[in-house]
């Protein structure tokens, strides 16, 4: 008999499978890999004699996670927004600059100057980064072009660096993030244009995995949104969307009515609002880096949200304007020290609960026999100590379907 033969190996790690709501640590375990997918695992003792492997990783007793997923980032665009934190600096608020004509509208013009190749290399830097800090997968909105010509750039970038870096891309169409300079005064106009026009043409290409929109007084009406949510379940496309982050529109409600993947943001959600999110299985995307930036001071209800059983995720919302971060791990302790989640929680945030913030939970999101072989090795032995570091970078290895990426 022929002992069992793997393409990769891991041993001697303390393993956080994440596969259940525990999260739990399960000391000196393997893990082993076929074919991009986990093939075994267990604790150490039931490693079968003689197995071996292509690459054979001693984990030295380090913490095994799956890769990270960052289900909720803005990560193609142009430009910066320095100037604009300065403002806010000496008193404007985001919304005082987005009426001003800044904000969303100032980062679209330079996106729809901006070449692909040249908005894909800025954009690269940052992709990289965020595999740098342990992401494996990553959502990538569009946004910043808001022309039907100008999405479908925003959205071919995305699609093309998943090609290109060892990481796995999904993609939403975010027309509906705010109204461009044509359309001023006339949002019904522009949302016709997108769920006549922008929606179609995103799903016939096969660019867009999923619609979101802003639904907020600087963004689009409870109705508005609607229609977007309408034309996105016509073309077959699951929906999300950045929902009570500024006010209380409702939106929450509105996203659990459409079956909406994730409800993101959510300060300003009420018990109705959790309510139908609990009922529809869709899952609360935290985004506690913008929470930071624009130095909110009310957190979204994490006890209410725990009560009622919706899962939490977390993400970097990586942005110019109101989060522009890489660092998901740092989402993490953010998580923890301004929103009192647990590291457990954090942890499962940005795993499995990501995963299904994405439809993902399938093949995603934890480590179990069968799945992705995305993973993380961490100079860490708990989830808390993950958890506790602000912006250090205790990632030591990085896999991504069952093969090693430099760092
Ligand atoms: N909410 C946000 O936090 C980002 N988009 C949104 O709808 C901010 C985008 C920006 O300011 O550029
Ligand atoms: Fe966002």
């Amino acid at each position: 008999m022929t002992a069992a033969r793997f393409d990769l190996l891991i041993r001697d790690v303390h393993i956080v499978c994440c596969a259940d709501d525990a999260a739990a640590v399960s000391p000196r375990g393997f893990v082993a890999v076929r074919g991009g997918r986990i093939a075994a695992m267990g604790p150490m003792a039931q490693l079968p004699a003689g197995a071996c492997a292509g690459d054979e990783v001693a984990g030295g007793g380090r913490l095994l996670t799956p890769g990270l997923i960052d289900c909720h980032t803005h990560l193609v665009y142009a430009g910066d927004r320095a100037r604009e934190f300065e403002l806010r600096l000496q008193g404007a608020s985001y919304e005082d600059i987005a009426r001003a004509g800044g904000g969303i509208r100032s980062t679209v013009r330079l996106t729809r100057e901006a070449g692909e190749a040249a908005l894909a290399a800025q954009s690269a830097v940052r992709l990289r980064s965020l595999m740098q800090h342990g992401v494996t997968t990553v959502e990538i909105k569009s946004g910043y072009g808001l022309s039907l010509q100008a999405e479908l750039k925003c959205l071919r970038v995305a699609r093309r660096l998943g090609e290109q870096h060892p990481v796995t891309v999904r993609t939403t169409l975010l027309a509906a993030h705010a109204v461009p300079p044509e359309f001023e005064g006339r949002a019904d106009a522009y949302v016709e244009q997108i769920a006549g026009t922008i929606v179609p043409e995103a799903a016939r290409l096969g660019l867009a995995d999923a619609v979101d929109a802003f639904c907020d007084t600087i963004g689009f009406t409870p109705a508005q949104t609607r229609r977007v949510f309408e034309a996105a379940r016509r073309h077959g496309l699951p929906v999300k969307l950045h929902a009570e982050q500024l006010s209380n529109q409702q939106g929450a409600a509105l996203a659990a009515e459409f079956g909406a993947l994730s409800a993101d943001h959510l300060e300003h959600v009420d018990e109705a609002g959790v309510a139908a999110m609990a009922r529809a299985g869709t899952v609360a995307v935290l985004l506690p880096g913008a929470y930071y930036f624009l130095r909110d001071s009310t957190p979204p209800p994490i006890a209410l949200l725990r009560r009622l059983g919706v899962p939490m995720a977390l993400a970097t919302d990586c942005n110019p304007g109101t989060s522009p971060t890489t660092h998901l791990p740092l989402m993490m302790n953010m998580a923890c020290t301004l929103f009192r989640m647990t590291p457990a929680e954090a942890l499962l945030g940005v795993t499995r609960h990501a995963a299904r913030a994405l439809g993902l939970q399938a093949t995603h999101g934890s480590i179990e026999v069968g799945r992705r072989a995305d993973l993380c090795l961490w100079d860490a032995d708990t989830p808390a100590e993950l958890a506790c570091s602000i912006g250090g970078s205790p990632l030591r290895r990085r896999f991504h379907d069952g093969i090693e990426q430099p760092l």
